[in-house]
């Protein structure tokens, strides 16, 4: 550290090199980057870079709610168009209190509400337009969601977010729409006033924008003043349609929200950052210190952030600035941002939600998980029931700290985050001993980010066994909080060692706890001869919750019973020994070991494709023939050419089927070529064609998944042709990872 006063003498103004704690570091949550800047001053201004208070807040919820609510609740959809009648928001009860219990039970902190998805219908009685709840049956047309749901946060006390789309489709695609009308960018007052309906709160705003910005800004100006405090504010990136080059004057949003809502945060801005997926999923490394080419506080639009290392040193040597921009993981409860239906639609298991939970709140991220209302107004009873028994296996984890009575670190054992042990290059590790022997799988490691930033970069915790050091785990980053899980391990002493930092990492807590290990989750596969296996699920993120490689599990202890008649799995289900063919239908599948069983894994298998062929289509690129459309490998894929405005495919069943449904596996590889809109076409002959049905998947790229179309009525046949009409992205081709047909 001596050196770093020669070294740095210019950053002064900025940092101190003296890092006892009665001095602390000077940090700010954006720090520029100089032209005489080197390498090392970098990493030194990078660990100098801290959360702001709010963005620290809202690290300390955790984990939080995500609600999907609206038209498309009502038509099914992932998407809507902003044509929706308003009387389709038929919704005859609403228990907002059924919401904020479970959430409770859940320890989740905090909710964010949709109250204008990108259909443009708003949830609250606004007084800037007549597209929402106020032109519904609900409650005559008094109804307001949002009032209803501020008051059970209170009484439940629960902290409240919205979620404002940007995109606004009523707003584009209706006569007087103000989205991309071209309006002339003025001077505007807001909130703008409207006869009868005043403002309690009289602060006003004049800004230069036009007239969509004007309607967002008085909108968020009831949002923010008329609904008690605001805690998260959360901007969509995504767009289904875009028009007239509509820009958003977001400096304009932030100087608003600051002043109305000083303890929010925003998502999608300078604030929060997405994760980079919809399926949960956090990084091994989470680094929130994130560089940037301009300053993010003068940005009106911020990129997504998808790369698998964002912050590393290589990353932050290229910034100009470098900023505190943390993430949030979200993903939904059921498949799908919105409630469809009760049978059709999976909800994750507990111990999915659970797994998810500890990477990412363990992860130096946020959990945002959504539970989406179903149209009686309430959460379903699966949800609910995955709901609390997450919230009990984090209750019964992580209540019961075992390293309570260790010595050895105190200002780090004290579960006080406000105390830390500051370690330095003599000190580099912690040595903890507890009065009795512990059994533990998982250790929680906290640095104090908001007074030191995040600068740990890889550590490892050691156990001392049979009169040695024994290495348990080991990760990278730290930051606000890492879970670490491993096979547990019984001892009275254990060492946490810092392999790697920027600067001296202080670290807040350490705590230890044990999570009792159930039987792993089982996935589900099926090959090209109609062979079904189960595996212990893995994920793209790897899965290893226990910190072992569960598979052995399999020999060791667990037996997997499964069922092919859609009912659930029991003790005296047929057992599972080898791969067993089935041509269609739901499989079921549940592991057991002495005296728990894990959580149901099922799959609707489509009709084998053994026998199918590809009679033709429009053309394909490179190697991604049609063939591999029908293969059951969902890494291979069609990809069409770009020519022409929509493309095909035609596929011979082997014989006339009678199917209820389509499934639709787009390629993952980039974010090309998924089939938003299309058509379903039959044949007698595999040669002329009649269309049977046309489907729609919306919100295809930011979320990947398998889709299911299910046909108005059974189609019968033996030849399919599988038509794009539009491609998500305004792309061009169209390409399919994998293509099943549903009895
Ligand atoms: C996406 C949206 O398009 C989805 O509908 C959903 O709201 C998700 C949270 O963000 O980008």
């Amino acid at each position: 550290m001596k050196k770093c006063l020669g070294l740095f003498v210019f950053l002064l103004s900025i940092v101190s090199c003296n890092t006892s704690k009665e001095e602390l570091p000077k940090t700010s949550s954006t720090i520029a980057i100089d032209a005489d800047d080197t390498k090392d001053s970098i990493i030194y201004k990078a660990a100098h870079v801290v959360p702001t208070k709010n963005q620290y807040e809202a690290l300390k919820n955790e984990y939080i709610a995500f609600i999907h609510f609206g038209p498309n609740t009502f038509t099914r959809m992932e998407w809507g168009n902003g044509m929706e009648d308003p009387k389709i928001f038929d919704l005859k009860n609403l228990d907002t209190d059924q919401w904020c219990k479970a959430m409770k039970d859940a320890q989740m902190k905090m909710v964010v509400i949709t109250v204008k998805h990108h259909d443009g219908f708003v949830l609250w009685q606004s007084r800037y337009t007549k597209h929402g709840i106020m032109s519904s049956g609900f409650k005559d047309g008094k109804g307001d969601v949002l009032k209803e749901l501020s008051a059970s946060c209170q009484k439940y006390g629960l902290k409240l977010g919205v979620y404002l789309s940007p995109a606004d489709l009523y707003q584009i695609e209706n006569k007087e729409g103000l989205y991309g009308n071209l309006s002339k960018y003025t001077d505007r007052e807001i909130p703008r006033k409207v006869e009868g309906r005043p403002f309690k709160n009289k602060t006003t705003f004049t800004f230069n924008v036009d007239d969509y910005n004007e309607y967002f800004l008085n909108q968020l100006f009831e949002l923010l003043t008329e609904y008690g405090p605001i805690h998260e504010v959360w901007f969509d990136g995504a767009h289904p349609k875009r028009k007239g080059g509509q820009k958003y004057n977001y400096i304009a949003w932030k100087k608003l929200i600051s002043t109305l809502a000083p303890e929010a945060v925003i998502f999608g801005k300078q604030d929060i950052r997405w994760c980079g997926n919809e399926a949960g999923g956090t990084r091994d490394t989470e680094w929130n210190i994130i560089p940037y080419e301009n300053n993010p506080h003068e940005m009106n639009s911020f990129a997504d952030i998808t790369g698998k290392d964002i912050g590393s040193r290589e990353k932050l040597y290229d910034a100009n600035f470098l900023h505190y921009q943390q993430a949030e993981t979200n993903t939904s409860i059921r498949e799908g941002w919105f409630y469809r239906d009760e049978d059709k639609q999976k909800v994750r298991s507990a111990d999915d939600v659970f797994d998810m939970y500890e990477r990412s709140v363990g992860g130096n991220s946020t959990f945002l998980l959504n539970i989406p209302p179903n149209r009686e107004g309430k959460f379903s009873p699966e949800d609910v029931r995955v709901l609390e028994e997450v919230g009990e296996r984090i209750k019964e984890t992580y209540s019961t700290n075992l390293f309570a009575d260790a010595s050895g670190a105190e200002d780090a054992l004290d579960n006080n985050t406000t105390t830390y042990e500051l370690l330095n290059s003599d000190k580099k590790e912690i040595i903890i001993e507890t009065k009795n022997n512990v059994t533990i799988n998982r250790i929680i490691l906290q640095e104090a980010i908001d007074k030191y930033s995040e600068r740990v970069e890889k550590h490892a915790v050691d156990a001392w066994v049979n009169n040695a050091w024994k290495e348990i785990v080991s990760a990278t980053n730290i930051g606000y909080k890492r879970i670490l899980r491993f096979p547990e391990v019984t001892s009275n002493k254990f060492r946490v060692r810092v392999l790697e930092s920027r600067l001296s990492p202080a670290i807040s807590i350490i705590s230890a706890h044990y999570y009792k290990t159930r039987p792993p989750q089982l996935s589900i596969t099926r090959n090209l001869d109609g062979l079904v296996s189960f595996q212990p699920k893995k994920d793209d993120f790897g899965w290893k919750p226990h910190g072992e490689d569960v598979s052995k599990n399999i020999n060791s202890g667990i037996e997997i019973r499964y069922t092919t008649d859609g009912s659930t799995p029991t003790k005296t289900s047929q057992i599972y020994k080898e791969p067993f063919l089935v041509y269609s239908g739901e499989v079921k599948a549940l592991a057991f070991s002495k005296d728990e069983k894990g959580s149901v894994a099922s799959k609707e298998i489509g009709i084998l494709k053994k026998k199918w062929k590809v009679l033709n289509e429009d053309s394909w690129t490179s190697t991604h023939v049609g063939e591999f459309a029908i293969d059951e490998n969902p890494t291979t894929f069609w990809m069409s050419d770009e020519k022409g405005k929509s493309h095909f495919i035609e596929i011979d069943l082997g014989k006339e089927e009678t199917l209820k449904a389509f499934g639709y596996t787009p390629q993952t590889k980039n974010s090309n070529g998924m089939i938003e809109q299309g058509v379903i076409k039959v044949s007698n002959n595999g040669k002329s064609w009649k269309t049977f049905e046309n489907f729609e998947f919306g919100n295809l790229i930011n979320d990947p998944t398998p889709r299911t179309h299910y046909f108005k009525k059974p189609m019968k046949t033996r030849f399919v042709r599988i038509e794009s009409k539009t491609i998500a992205g305004s792309k061009k081709q169209a390409s399919i990872a994998e293509l099943n047909f549903f009895k």
